[in-house]
């Protein structure tokens, strides 16, 4: 029995040492000194052995196990250090390769200028209210004064999604959404994406426009003038002057084009001034006085003795104006080159 205590322990360290990962080390532990490993298997032979033999045989087996213990130790420290030297060098950093660069997000320029806007406004009192992308041919057109065969519907070339629906051309649906929604005072701004089958260097087929919406007793065209030049001097610097020339939208009367001065030859008519090619003023938004047949509409009395204003702007137009931003298309090709600069 001694003999084949040292065969099994003999072969046993043999293969410790050739042992060549944790795995193997581990399956060698098991097959020896497991519940019904060799060794053990051995050890509970002794109890068959004469009480002569058994104390030499049980101090000899338990040397074996701790000779095995300690090889199974010592192999599996020598292994892990293998392995970790091999995964450091798996692993190796390089301090001196170029850092990835890390592009941090920032709003898009259209937001932004959208959102200065709406702060500016904000502080005279204007609420933001959305509307749908997907509008009512109804509310789009007919709600805002523009019947079928109205000639202002092709002013507006139209996106169909399907019969009585359209990708809204204008922001001005939401008028008449806010007014049948709440009783005035009205007063609301609706920024958001509108829709015209439109494309070149200063059109896109999608864009986005700010309504201003502000109905209550009394409103008149001087008020719409004295919250549209407080826009501007935010915006575009204290001495800038706007002026209301006659136009018309078939949601407003009187309806006005209203031109600001230009923030940069300011009205000198430089020749040579690349923002308002010497004209000194810049065509920016329309505007002009709820028309009576929208209160009608939307179930208003006379009696009331309500009026408004409403504008309507194009937010790209104002946001190529302030960076100088030649051609509108750039704002929508997602290059990161161009919109990082903003
Ligand atoms: C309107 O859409 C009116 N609803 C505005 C309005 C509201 C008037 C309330 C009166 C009262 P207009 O079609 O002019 O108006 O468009 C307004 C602005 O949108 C224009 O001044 C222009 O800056 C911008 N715009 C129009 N078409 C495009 C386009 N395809 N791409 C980019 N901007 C555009």
């Amino acid at each position: 029995m001694l003999e084949k205590l040292s065969a099994i322990g003999g072969q046993a360290l043999e293969e410790i040492e050739r042992s060549s990962s944790l795995e193997s080390l581990d399956q060698i532990r098991v097959t020896l000194l497991g519940k019904k490993g060799s060794l053990s298997e051995l050890l509970k032979g002794l109890s068959g052995l004469s009480p002569q033999e058994r104390p030499v045989l049980g101090a000899a087996a338990n040397e074996w196990k701790k000779k095995i213990e300690l090889a199974l130790e010592g192999r599996k420290t020598a292994l892990e250090k293998v392995l970790l030297e091999q995964q450091l060098q798996r692993e190796k950093l390089d301090i001196s390769a170029p850092a990835r660069i890390v592009h941090p997000g920032s709003l898009h320029v259209v937001t932004q200028t959208v959102r200065r806007m709406i702060q500016i406004f904000g502080r005279l009192g204007f609420d933001v209210t959305l509307g749908p992308e997907a509008e009512t041919e109804y509310l789009n057109f007919e709600a805002v004064n523009i019947p079928a065969d109205h000639p202002a519907r092709d002013m507006q070339d139209t996106f169909f999604l399907g019969p009585g629906v359209v990708l809204r051309t204008h922001t001005s649906g939401v008028q008449m959404r806010s007014m049948l929604a709440q009783k005035s005072p009205v007063r609301i701004l609706c920024p958001g994406a509108v829709y015209r089958c439109d494309h070149d260097a200063t059109h896109s087929p999608m864009f986005h426009q700010l309504e201003g919406l502000w109905v209550d007793r009394n409103v008149r065209m001087s008020d719409l003038n004295g919250v549209l030049l407080f826009w501007a001097r935010e915006l575009f610097g204290a001495d800038t002057q706007i002026r209301l020339r006659p136009s018309y939208f078939p949601f407003v009367e009187p309806g006005a084009e209203v031109d600001v001065s230009c923030f940069r030859c300011r009205v000198k008519r430089s020749e040579q001034c690349r923002i308002c090619k010497g004209t000194g003023w810049l065509e920016i938004l329309g505007a002009g006085m709820v028309h009576p047949r929208l209160f009608e509409m939307a179930g208003y009395s006379r009696s009331e003795g309500l009026s408004g204003f409403a504008f309507g702007l194009g937010v790209e137009r104002i946001a190529m104006l302030l960076h100088e931003i030649p051609d509108l298309r750039l704002l929508f090709q997602g290059d990161m080159r161009f919109l990082g600069q903003f």
